[in-house]
C-alpha cells in the first residue's frame, strides 16, 4: 500500500503527490459525474455545520497521537500513527508526506494540517476492504472527505484539477445564489497560499477547513 503514496525515485515529490491527487480527483469526478447534490453555493454552505461537527470528532484522534501534547504531531509521533494504520512508507515517502502536510513549515502537524493529512491518506491509500479493525474509524471520515472533493469539483469548472480565480469568482457571484457567501476574491486569495493564481486541492482543502471554522488551536 505504501508504494502508492508516492512516485519512487522522483525528486520533485511535491509535484508528484499533487499529480496523484489530481488524478484521483479526476477519477472520482468521472465516476460521479452528474450525480452531485451540490448545485449551488447555498447547498454547500448548508453543509458547513455538519462538516464542522464531523471534523471536530477527529480531535480525539489527533490528541491521542500528539503524545507530548504540545499541539502538533512531530515526525516520531506521525510514525506511530502510520504504524497504527498499517501504512508502510519509505523514509523518502515519509518525508514527502510530512512536508506536504506541514503547510506552514513549522516542523509539526497542527490539527488543521492533520485534517489535510487524513484526507491525503484517504485519497491516496484508501484502506482495502480486508483488515479493517484499525481503520473502522477511518471509513466514517472518508465520507466527509468525499464530500469535500465534491465541493472542489463544484468549483473546478473546466475539470483540470485546479481552481483559477476567474472560475471561483464566477461561482461565488452567480446571480442565482441567495447566499451571503459572496466574498469571492478575498476568499480565493486567502486560499492561494503560494500566490500563483491557482488553487490546488491541497490549498483548497486547507482554506476550506478554515472557512468552515476549524482552526489549529480550537
Ligand atoms: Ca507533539
Ligand atoms: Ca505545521
Ligand atoms: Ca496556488
Amino acid at each position: 500500500m505504501g508504494a502508492t503514496m508516492c512516485c519512487i525515485g522522483n525528486s520533485s515529490k511535491k509535484v508528484c503527490l499533487e499529480e496523484k491527487i489530481e488524478k484521483k480527483i479526476a477519477e472520482m469526478r468521472r465516476n460521479k459525474l452528474g450525480e452531485s447534490r451540490l448545485k449551488t453555493m447555498d447547498s454547500i454552505v448548508m453543509l458547513f455545520p455538519m462538516l464542522k461537527e464531523r471534523l471536530k470528532t477527529l480531535r480525539g484522534m489527533f490528541e491521542q497521537y500528539d503524545e507530548d501534547s504540545n499541539g502538533s504531531i512531530e515526525p516520531n509521533e506521525l510514525k506511530n500513527f502510520l504504524k497504527h494504520l498499517k501504512l508502510h512508507l519509505t523514509e523518502q515517502e515519509f518525508d514527502n508526506l510530512f512536508q506536504y502536510c506541514d503547510l506552514d513549515g513549522s516542523k509539526g502537524i497542527q490539527f488543521n494540517e492533520f485534517i489535510v493529512l487524513l484526507c491525503l491518506i484517504h485519497l491516496l491509500a484508501a484502506p482495502s476492504s480486508s483488515d479493517n479493525s484499525s481503520k473502522a474509524g477511518f471509513a466514517q471520515v472518508g465520507e466527509i472527505f468525499n464530500t469535500i472533493v465534491e465541493v472542489f469539483v463544484f468549483f473546478d469548472h473546466n475539470g483540470d484539477g485546479k481552481l483559477n480565480q476567474k472560475d471561483m469568482i464566477k461561482t461565488l457571484n452567480n446571480p442565482r445564489e441567495r447566499s451571503p457567501a459572496r466574498i469571492s476574491k478575498h476568499r480565493f486569495q486567502e486560499m492561494d497560499w503560494d500566490k500563483n493564481g491557482q488553487v490546488t486541492f491541497r490549498e483548497f482543502l486547507f482554506g476550506f477547513i478554515n472557512w468552515i471554522g476549524i482552526d489549529a488551536e480550537e
